[in-house]
């Protein structure tokens, strides 16, 4: 059943923004994560989708506007308006291609660069159901979110869902945690 819009009270809204290379599945995430479903035929992004999905985590509800860019170069003048005031980001990389993990700290310092220290970032090593092709393990993925100084580093599967509703709303959680607890007590 939908809750009529009036009615709905909302502990917080993000702004969430993929970011990575091309075709590592940002807007397949994306997809799975609003919708529940994994679109084979879907084709490369051109500009920017904006999801909204209202996420009731435990007792919350949070409305997340999830931003999704194409990763290709022409929308780097882009970056910093589509940055701009971002709450969090999912950082993606292919775990089937190390070079797509390679440029993750080039992601992030362009993320940093346009928003500052503080927004919370993930880091997703994503197609983990093509176990045969894996070419980053574990502790590869896990040592770049460690020193790049990223809040999570998780192995996600937009094809079978693995990981992707946990990772979302961990996210969600850990942002309002983070603001709940700068602004202090009443
Ligand atoms: P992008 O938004 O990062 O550019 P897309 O990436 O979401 O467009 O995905 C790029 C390709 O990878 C798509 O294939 C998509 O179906 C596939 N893909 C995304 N996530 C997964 C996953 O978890 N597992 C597998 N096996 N494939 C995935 P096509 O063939 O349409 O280009
Ligand atoms: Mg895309």
């Amino acid at each position: 059943m939908s809750i009529p819009d009036e009615e709905k009270r909302f502990d917080a809204v993000y702004k969430l923004v993929t970011l990575g290379e091309a075709a590592v599945g940002k807007t397949s995430l994306v997809n799975k994560y609003v919708t529940g479903k994994f679109d084979r035929d879907y084709r490369r992004t051109l500009g920017i989708d904006i999801s909204t999905y209202d996420a009731k985590i435990e007792n919350q509800l949070f409305k997340l506007l999830i931003w999704d860019l194409a990763g290709q170069d022409i929308f780097r003048d882009l970056r910093t308006r589509y940055c701009q005031g971002a709450s969090g980001g999912i950082l993606v990389f292919d775990l089937t291609r190390p070079q797509t993990l390679e440029t993750i700290p080039r992601w992030v310092d362009a993320f940093r660069e346009a928003v500052g220290p503080e927004p919370l970032l993930i880091l997703l090593g994503n197609k983990a159901d093509l176990e045969k092709n894996r070419k980053v393990t574990p502790e590869q993925g896990s040592k770049v979110a460690k020193e790049l100084g990223l809040f999570q580093y998780d192995e996600t599967s937009a094809k079978t869902g693995h990981h992707v509703t946990t990772a979302f709303n961990t996210l969600a959680k850990m942002m309002y945690n983070h603001h709940t607890q700068r602004r202090g007590p009443p």
